[in-house]
C-alpha cells in the first residue's frame, strides 16, 4: 500500500518519534503549524478517516485519546492543546491513514478555521 504513514511506522521513511508503542506511533508533523505539532497515528492501515469509525473498529481511536494526556506530557504541553482531526477532502485531509494532530506549545487562537 503507497501510504507515507505506513512507511513512517515501517522505517521505510524517517521521522522525529515522539511516542511509541505496539499499537500507536506518535511523531512530530514535517509542516508544523505551532511549536508543538505532532501527528499520532494507529500503526494499522485499517482506518482511513473518521467516516470509516464504527462501533467495531473504535476502540483504537479511544486507545489514541488515552495516550493523548502522555504525549502531550512528553511533548511539553500538557496545560494546553488541541487536537484536530482533518476529514476528507473538504477537510483538507491529504494522509488516508487515520491520524490525529496534537498542536500546541504556544497560545493557541479561537479561532479554529
Ligand atoms: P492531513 O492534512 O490532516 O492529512 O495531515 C497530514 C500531515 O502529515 C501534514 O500536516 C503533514 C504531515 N506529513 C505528511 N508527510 C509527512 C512525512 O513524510 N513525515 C512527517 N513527519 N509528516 C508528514
Amino acid at each position: 500500500m503507497d501510504c507515507i504513514f505506513c512507511k513512517i511506522v515501517a522505517g521505510e521513511i524517517p521521522s522525529a518519534k515522539v511516542y511509541e508503542d505496539d499499537r500507536i506511533l506518535a511523531f512530530k508533523d514535517i509542516n508544523p503549524c505551532a511549536p508543538v505539532h505532532t501527528i499520532i497515528i494507529p500503526k494499522e492501515h485499517s482506518i482511513t478517516c473518521c467516516n470509516d469509525i464504527t462501533e467495531d473498529n473504535a476502540e483504537i481511536v479511544a486507545y489514541i485519546f488515552s495516550k493523548i494526556p502522555h504525549i502531550a506530557k512528553l511533548c511539553g504541553t500538557e496545560e494546553g492543546y488541541r487536537v484536530v482531526n482533518n476529514c476528507g477532502a473538504l477537510g483538507a485531509q491529504s494522509v488516508f491513514h487515520i491520524h490525529f494532530h496534537l498542536i500546541g506549545g504556544t497560545q493557541l487562537s479561537e479561532k479554529l478555521n
